[in-house]
């Protein structure tokens, strides 16, 4: 499929899919977004991909949502019309696993869409941050719900309500991000990291997933419960078999298919 907005390729089981819209540091329109939830619902559906991977360009992730596209917008295009937000929030229906690799700026809705990756890893050239209210308005894509959940409230409201920006070894630090690496090698390191995880079961991949998003949004011991069904369910599948005996038989497990 030929998108606009973004550059898509297939490395073996892992889909990279790369905001593009250089001119404008690939800030979030309406058009990219719609495309970035075609390309996610392609690959959620297609077995052969295992991992996805979200990134932008060495100088930009994203720069933010469009401020050219929704300068003049009014109360009624956004909150009944809901002319942004619509289409932000497709990679939240992804089962499989999506890397965010960041190189440059992840600002305001670039910084929010990272966030809604499973995990990121950053080039040594990243900078995050929450400008918004330098644009007059509050973030609208998680930045005050899932920013103080990853690195909690000081460093939070920090960012927010000062906009500064942290680089790549402060967001390692305070654990907005998994690892750093050298910015010219960020698709290298992270395609070999999705390799990895597309070599295992892709069925549990999905079910780790499920659980720890879980873990955001219920109790403790109700998330212990739902992880132990899915613990006892995997007994009744071929990959808990597999990854066992093939311990035991001093092999490499063979999840095909699985
Ligand atoms: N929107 C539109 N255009 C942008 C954006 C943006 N967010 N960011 C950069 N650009 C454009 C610039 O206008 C410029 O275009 P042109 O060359 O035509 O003038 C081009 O990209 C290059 O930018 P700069 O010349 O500014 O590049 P610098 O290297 O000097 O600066 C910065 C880079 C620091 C990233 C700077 O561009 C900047 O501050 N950008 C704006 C960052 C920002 O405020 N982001 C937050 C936007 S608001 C938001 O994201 C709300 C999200 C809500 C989502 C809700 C969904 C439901």
């Amino acid at each position: 499929m030929e998108y606009q907005d973004l550059l898509v390729e297939v490395h073996d089981k892992v889909a990279l899919i790369r905001l593009n819209r250089p001119k404008a540091l690939n800030a979030l329109n309406d058009n990219m977004m719609n495309e970035l939830g075609e390309a996610f619902a392609k690959f959620e559906k297609d077995p052969a991909i295992h991992v996805i991977i979200l990134t932008g360009s060495e100088k930009a992730f994203a720069a933010g949502a469009d401020i050219a596209a929704m300068k003049d917008y009014t109360y009624q295009d956004t909150h009944r019309d809901n002319y942004i937000g619509r289409n932000w929030e497709h990679i939240l229906k992804v089962r499989k696993p999506v890397i965010g690799a960041v190189s440059g700026f992840a600002l305001g809705g670039g910084c929010e869409l990272a966030m809604m990756c499973d995990f990121l890893v950053a080039g040594d050239n990243a900078k995050f941050g929450q400008p918004e209210i330098k644009v007059g308005v509050t973030p609208g894509a998680g930045g005050t719900q899932r920013l103080p959940r990853a690195i909690g409230k000081a460093k939070a409201m920090d960012m927010l309500l000062t906009t500064r920006m942290i680089d790549a070894a402060e967001a390692e630090r305070i654990g907005l991000v998994s690892r750093v690496v050298p910015a010219d090698k960020l698709i290298e390191e992270v395609l070999e990291i999705a390799q990895g995880i597309a070599q295992m079961p892709v069925s549990v991949a999905m079910q780790i997933k499920d659980c720890v998003n879980r873990a955001f949004e219920t109790t403790l011991s109700e998330g212990v419960n739902y992880e132990r069904r899915l613990f006892h369910a995997g007994f009744g599948t071929p990959a808990q078999r597999e990854g066992m005996y093939a311990f035991l038989e001093k092999r490499l497990p063979n999840f095909e298919g699985l």
